[in-house]
């Protein structure tokens, strides 16, 4: 319990602010965007923001290449507009995660510009540096996340730095003192400015094997194909090194100096992630880990069930059902022929559910669909190598639709980097507003539940079980017991209450026309029309 904080029950909501809001007529978002939007955001009954990076980038990832961690990109803001957003944040009583991208760099950084200059400078080892094999070839077999060898050659060193993503993003040697020394001075810097934490980026990725040994050879018992070239290795050598805790304690030595702030590290989905999660969130290191555990599971009772029950400490880990990496979760889950509100509903109450914490991307609680779309709209790198097999992230980072009637649904008067899809003008946030039983609608309910009922918010998880389409769990505090029930399919269910009495049902937000659970005669089971929620 020492390690629990302002997470621990709380919902917060991913800004991708590149597509959020445009007020500066480029067709990209910005922070003035950003203030303009949190009202909204606070009206939704969240806790807090997460803004993923602002900072001045050459955007080849899209903001997560950072050429400078202690700035605002000019084409987004300034640091005096960055004050007025966390002000405002704080008044509407939203808290502020900023990212902080400490495993890489872009390759524009300044720190890096001085690393590959020479083997001697001063920042020669900020980076990580190997020489070529006798042959020629990369140190070892390691491979990027984004397609291709974890190496590039550096003609001025004549030697090989490091990449976990792309080659504009080289690996920052987190093992030297100085350059910890410099990430922490960077979460001084965003602290002195008033933010309540921080989403750190990548975590898995801090350390790697010192003698970099090649990773062996994935072993598949049912490829799927087309795999992405990242799942042919079993990644033992190039990422989740031991010495990640170490490196961790240090930036929690700097917040712990700070009361109040936080830190939410993302950790990859890579076997053993229960084991990561336990060993990492404890007082000398994360408040609590981000994972895409669930959303990258199939729509299915058992392997939510197992995610949960094997989630080590429920209360440190904060959930997601979608976010900027990955398909928008109403399209990647929804079931064949189903209805996307009632399926909408679903999703919104097992949000509220979950134990811990939870993130929601901007666009979920609207019910967008994933963007279909064409080759070339593609801005992903990651896309655009793996086009079509695998079509990237970009289909999940079009612009925020804020006014159905005007051009680009509101979100910018220029031309946006990406398209806003046709299909969501009609789920545009002032469309939805005045629409009651609407996705948003239904989000706000959701969120609401979850803040007035403590077992819902900080109760523990018990009895995590499945019964073929059904997932259950209870969450309790000392007062409060509440059985959640889900039906996860588009047909219907019984639900066996057992030992369980008769719970009364509470009321739980639906979409228009969409059926309630009711008890059977028998007053022992709970019969679950396609898709609904129990609790009670
Ligand atoms: O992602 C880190 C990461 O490892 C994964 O989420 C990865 O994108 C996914 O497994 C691919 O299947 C973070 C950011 O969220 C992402 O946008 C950045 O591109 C990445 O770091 C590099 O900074």
């Amino acid at each position: 319990a020492a390690n629990l904080s302002w997470l621990n029950g709380a919902a917060l909501y991913q800004i991708y602010p590149l597509s959020f809001r445009d007020r500066g007529g480029d067709g990209w978002g910005d922070l003035d965007g950003v203030i303009e939007g949190l009202e909204y955001v606070a009206a939704l009954g969240v806790d807090g923001v997460w803004i993923s990076p602002f900072y001045p980038s050459p955007r080849t990832d899209f903001g997560y290449d950072v050429a400078d961690h202690r700035a605002v990109d000019p084409r987004m803001g300034n640091l005096a507009v960055f004050d007025r957003l966390i002000e405002r944040a704080h008044a509407l009583g939203l808290k502020v995660l900023v990212d902080l991208v400490c495993g890489h760099t872009s390759n524009a950084h300044s720190w890096f510009v001085d690393s590959r200059r020479s083997r001697d400078g001063e920042k020669a080892d900020w980076y990580v540096w190997a020489d070529a094999k006798p042959d020629g070839t990369a140190p070892n077999n390691w491979l990027s996340v984004f397609g291709g060898a974890a190496w590039t050659w550096e003609p001025r060193r004549r030697q090989y730095y490091l990449h976990h993503f792309l080659s504009s993003q080289p690996a920052l040697n987190l093992h030297h003192p100085a350059v910890m020394d410099a990430l922490c001075e960077t979460a001084e810097f965003w602290m002195a400015r008033g933010v309540d934490g921080f989403r750190i980026d990548a975590v898995d990725f801090f350390a790697h094997d010192p003698q970099l040994r090649s990773n062996p050879a994935a072993v598949w018992r049912d490829p799927e194909p087309p795999l992405k070239p990242f799942a042919l290795q079993q990644h033992v050598y190039d990422m989740m090194h031991p010495a990640i805790a170490g490196i961790l304690s240090r930036l929690r030595e700097t917040v712990e100096r700070h009361p109040g702030r936080v830190l939410l590290g993302e950790l990859s989905s890579q076997p053993g992630a229960g084991q990561r999660i336990a060993a990492y969130c404890t007082p000398q290191g994360l408040h609590a880990a981000y994972t895409l555990s669930l959303a990258k599971q199939p729509f299915s009772a058992k392997r939510f069930a197992q995610a949960l029950g094997t989630a080590g400490r429920p209360d440190s880990i904060c959930w997601s059902l979608s976010n900027h990496d990955v398909e928008r979760a109403a399209s990647r889950w929804l079931p064949a022929g189903a209805d996307p509100q009632s399926f909408n509903a679903l999703l919104a109450m097992l949000a509220a559910a979950l134990p811990g914490t939870v993130c929601l991307y901007q666009g979920e609680e609207l019910a967008l669909p994933n963007a279909a779309l064409e080759q070339h709209q593609l801005r992903d790198p990651f896309g655009i190598t793996y086009w079509p097999d695998f079509q990237g992230r970009d289909g999940s980072r079009t612009p925020m639709p804020w006014r159905a009637a005007e051009p680009n649904a509101g979100f910018t008067i220029a031309e946006p980097w990406l398209p806003v899809p046709d299909a969501h003008f009609d789920l545009a946030v002032d469309r939805q507003d005045r629409t009651a039983g609407s996705p948003l609608a239904v989000w706000r309910a959701a969120l609401s539940l979850r803040r007035d009922l403590q077992a819902l918010r900080t109760g523990t998880v018990a009895a995590v079980e499945e019964h073929g389409d059904l997932l259950s769990f209870e969450r309790a505090t000392g007062e409060e017991r509440l059985l959640a029930v889900f039906n996860m399919a588009d047909r219907p269910a019984e639900f066996a209450l057992r030992g369980r009495g008769e719970p009364e049902a509470l009321p739980v937000p639906r979409a228009p026309g969409a059926l309630s659970p009711e008890l059977a005669a028998d007053g022992r089971t709970l019969v679950m029309p396609p898709l609904s929620v129990f609790l009670g």
